[in-house]
């Protein structure tokens, strides 16, 4: 039975890809990949489904075991074209209980019941007479049909697939699963909607659902990535002590619960980015982690400040600056970044970096006696910019990535991100935010929302749409 929207079948030979362009073209990233041959048993339909409605659906297929010894049983007899589908019907009657057959009738049947075919062919391995009696079979099932060149490794025999497949389906295209951005998928899109005219006008209207969809994404990503730097710089640690003074135990655990507490901040906004463009599953992220003990003379920890020479804020602030009312101790020492060292790394001469001020320790006193320690709100001025780079590197990684990639994601590519990352205009709008995040006030709704329009007008420069 035919239904309202269109259908596809992801049929060919074991392991050349079929179930990795199930699932970037679905969107689902349960969709099961693996390197051994014969992984897909059964067939399976992933619809790919936004706001609750079906745009298209994808069937995954096992590969063709036993194409020569059907075409055999189905050219056995002379049949008119017309009877030819009839005839592949007959065949998978008589061997509904045959296991040679069971994969050829899997993958069938969502063919016989109307679905497009999407024929996958790896590109890296040379063409071979093999393949033939599938694309013969998959002819005499008499529905529309396309081809996708798959490159699975390097080497490249496009061409000679290319004049194979053209005897054989009237549409030739090239697709990497692993690699495929928006643009390369809404042509397929518009290549698959050609393969039967009444599906022309549900793939355009798919095409922009799916486009509404992502500028969605991205806003409700921009959000995250606004509440993660506001949380962040807003935030203070606070822990009652045992004496007048803190003991550097007290001032240890309270650190460590501060940093703490920040990396897990981001870790979460993360996952949920990753929730929105329906990546939950990935691997554990494997970051750099914010704070830690690095070398500061490497080069790694240079791309760890994520900013250039020329955008670093050089804070002139010392223990002087900040000697103020309630503020007890300057922090420093071997955990935290030291400014006089920052300053050696980046070469700027007397240019304090400001690591120092990377949150303040206060004492409060009480009047009964019980006092407490409190770290934060952060007052370096970089930090903000730091977190904010990673959030958006991290948002883009997420946003291109094909669903069929199931790699970690890598801050490592974080540098390449540029230097030039964000002007001085927004730059200068965004140090005012900054500065109320960290002022200790409440965060009002209008900050925040200012701040989410200028990240998001960011993330539409760097992520396609
Ligand atoms: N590098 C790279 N690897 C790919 C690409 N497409 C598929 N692979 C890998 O090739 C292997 C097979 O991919 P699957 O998608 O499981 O192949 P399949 O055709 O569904 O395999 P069966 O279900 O066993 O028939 C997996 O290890 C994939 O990661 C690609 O475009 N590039
Ligand atoms: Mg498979």
């Amino acid at each position: 039975m035919m239904k309202s929207y269109p259908q596809f079948a992801v049929v060919g030979h074991p392991n050349k890809g079929k179930s990795s362009i199930v699932s970037t073209l679905a969107h689902d990233e349960t969709v099961q990949i693996s390197d051994i041959p014969g992984t897909t048993t059964r067939q399976r339909s992933f619809p790919l489904q936004i706001d609750g409605e079906v745009l298209y659906e994808l069937f995954d297929t096992p590969g063709f075991q036993r194409a020569r010894a059907m075409l055999e049983w189905l050219e056995r007899e002379e049949v008119p074209a017309d009877r030819k589908a009839e005839r592949v019907q007959k065949f998978m009657y008589e061997h509904r209980n045959d296991l040679r057959f069971h994969d050829e009738i899997e993958l069938l049947e969502p063919i016989l019941q109307g679905a497009g075919i999407i024929y996958v062919v790896d590109g890296s391995k040379p063409y071979g007479p093999e393949y033939e009696a599938e694309m013969e079979i998959l002819r005499w099932t008499g529905q529309p049909s396309m081809a996708l060149i798959n490159l699975i490794d390097d080497t490249n025999y496009v061409e000679e697939w290319r004049r194979a497949l053209g005897h054989y389906f009237r549409m030739v295209r090239v697709f990497n699963p692993m690699k495929a951005d928006f643009s390369q998928h809404i042509a397929l899109l518009e290549s698959m909607a050609q393969l039967r005219e009444e599906w022309t006008v549900s793939v355009k209207h798919a095409i922009g659902i799916f486009a509404k969809y992502r500028l969605q994404n991205i806003s409700d990503s921009a959000q995250l990535v606004a509440e993660l730097i506001a949380d962040s710089l807003a935030y203070v640690a606070s822990m009652q002590i045992s004496g007048e003074e803190a003991k550097p135990e007290e001032k240890e655990k309270i650190l460590e619960t501060y940093k703490m507490h920040l990396r897990k901040l981001e870790e979460k906004s993360q996952q949920k980015i990753a929730e929105i463009w329906k990546h939950s599953r990935l691997e554990k992220r494997s970051m750099l982690p914010l704070f830690s003990d690095i070398d500061l003379f490497s080069k790694e920890s240079a791309s760890l400040f994520g900013l250039g020479k020329k955008e670093m804020i050089v804070t002139g602030a010392t223990g002087g600056a900040l000697a103020g009312s309630g503020i007890d101790l300057m922090l420093g020492g071997a955990s935290l970044m030291m400014g006089s060292a920052i300053g050696a790394v980046i070469g700027g001469a007397g240019a304090v970096f400001g690591f120092n001020e990377i949150s303040d320790l206060k004492i409060l006193g009480q009047k009964l006696g019980s006092r407490r320690i409190e770290a934060g709100p952060m007052q370096n001025r970089n930090f903000p910019y730091m977190l904010l780079r990673r959030a958006l590197y991290y948002t883009q990684e997420i946003a291109n990535r094909p669903h069929a990639d199931r790699s970690k994601v890598s801050m490592d590519g974080e540098e390449l991100f540029g230097t030039h990352w964000i002007d001085e205009q927004r730059k200068k709008r965004l140090e005012k935010l900054h500065q109320l995040f960290r002022s200790g006030d409440a965060i009002k709704e209008k900050t925040l929302k200012e701040y989410n329009r200028i990240i998001e007008s960011i993330l539409l420069e760097k992520i396609e749409h």
